[in-house]
């Protein structure tokens, strides 16, 4: 039985808690095989805003839309800003893309050419531009360059490259600013990615200062990975900028996030609430950013990432009822089983009810997709966007 304290204690924290929305989980997305359109989906930056303003409308915890440029290129960046101000949400981390341009094939950022490095380095700086138009404090770099076959290229002269250019990068940000480095395991490149793993990331986030962070994206690891380890020791070493929420089956599959397997994201979630983490650091600054990076391939948009918000919260919730006195006896006494028992009995706890009271207490209806779906926003959509061309994953 969850004590009252606990409970208020977990209510607390849940009502403090932020989801940053991905813009482009709003637009058509797919595999090499197929991008499937629908009917209503947006078909710019300002209708990708006003679609997750919705989801923050009735979640009441997704009250930022990460931008990808040049996806989300716009002429006037601050009115985007505030228009998304008008809607009731704020621009979050701007994402750069290096993976969409000819003159990347054989790299960007580790290119042997100094003036393709130049260029892809150039374009960080149009994003701190955007940074400073919308007050986003986030740049998050993705790198997605690598090679395909042993000995097609200098590992070691690559890293010396990349940290040449991410110190050019770091140079540009404002003392309020923060790199975000996210790293892969393989894709698009399929021999060696230049920052595979969390300790690649990391090494370079020491090199370069504590404006840069290291992003887990939950769903760039080796199968079998045990991902909460890695936030544990990037929390110990407070290196942990953001998560790039998802779950997967096999690969990169960008699902919702928790719906492959929800005991992991708890597990990751109860390394969060042990370490202190889910708010602001203690310093003041931003602390983990908790992003969700999807796509929905063949769900509606907008519900799919309401789900994707009350999944993360769910687990939020039973990593919040975790008994850690208990927890901390039993680990201490070397009770195996209780220590064990410790986290399963809060993950097998129904914290339906505790988030449906949350909501209730903010005003909003306790089951946010099922609000959604009645208020015929959907249908609404489909009527209002006709014509012009759907927003598409590369488009
Ligand atoms: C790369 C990635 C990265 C984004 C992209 C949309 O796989 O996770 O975070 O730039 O997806
Ligand atoms: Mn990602």
């Amino acid at each position: 039985m969850t004590s009252p304290d606990r409970r208020a204690r977990a209510l607390d924290a849940l009502r403090a808690q932020t989801i940053e929305l991905p813009s482009w989980a709003f637009g058509n997305s797919g595999t090499r095989f197929k991008v499937f359109g629908a009917p209503g989906v947006a078909r710019d930056p300002w209708e990708k805003i006003a679609d997750a303003a919705q989801v923050h409308r009735y979640t009441g915890v997704a009250p930022r839309v990460s931008l990808h440029i040049p996806w989300d290129r716009v002429e006037d960046y601050a009115a985007l800003g505030t228009f998304a101000a008008e809607q009731g949400v704020a621009i979050g981390a701007i994402n750069s893309n290096l993976f969409q341009d000819d003159e990347y094939r054989l790299g960007s950022l580790t290119h042997a050419d100094r003036a393709v490095r130049d260029r892809a380095i150039a374009h960080h700086a149009e994003c701190v531009e955007v940074m400073r138009a919308t007050g986003s404090t986030d740049l998050k770099l993705w790198l997605p360059d690598g090679t395909n076959y042993a000995g097609q290229d200098d590992l070691r002269a690559r890293q010396d490259r990349l940290a040449d250019s991410l110190q050019q990068i770091y140079a540009l940000l404002d003392p309020e600013h923060r790199l975000l480095v996210e790293y892969k395991i393989y894709e698009p490149y399929f021999y060696a990615m230049d920052i595979p793993d969390w300790g690649t990331s990391l090494v370079h986030c020491l090199a370069l200062g504590d404006q840069a962070q290291v992003v887990l994206d939950t769903g760039h690891h080796a199968p079998s990975t045990n991902i909460e380890f890695i936030v544990m020791q990037l929390l110990r070493v407070g290196r942990l900028g953001a998560f790039d929420f998802n779950s997967r089956n096999y690969g990169d599959d960008d699902l919702i996030v928790g719906a492959a397997d929800p005991f992991q994201l708890f597990r990751i979630m109860n390394e969060i609430v042990e370490a202190d983490a889910l708010g602001r650091a203690g310093d003041g600054t931003a602390g983990v950013n908790f992003m969700l990076d999807q796509c929905h391939n063949i769900e509606p948009k907008i519900p799919g990432q309401i789900r994707s918000v009350t999944n993360v919260q769910e687990a939020t919730a039973k990593a919040l009822l975790v008994d850690r006195d208990a927890l901390h006896a039993a680990q201490q006494a070397g009770d195996v089983l209780g220590a064990h028992a410790a986290l399963t009995d809060a993950f097998a706890t129904d914290v339906r009810p505790l988030l449906a009271e949350l909501r209730e207490s903010a005003g909003l209806h306790p089951d946010p997709n099922a609000a959604y779906a009645a208020s015929g926003h959907q249908d609404r959509l489909a009527a209002d966007r006709v014509g012009g061309t759907q927003a598409s994953w590369g488009a």
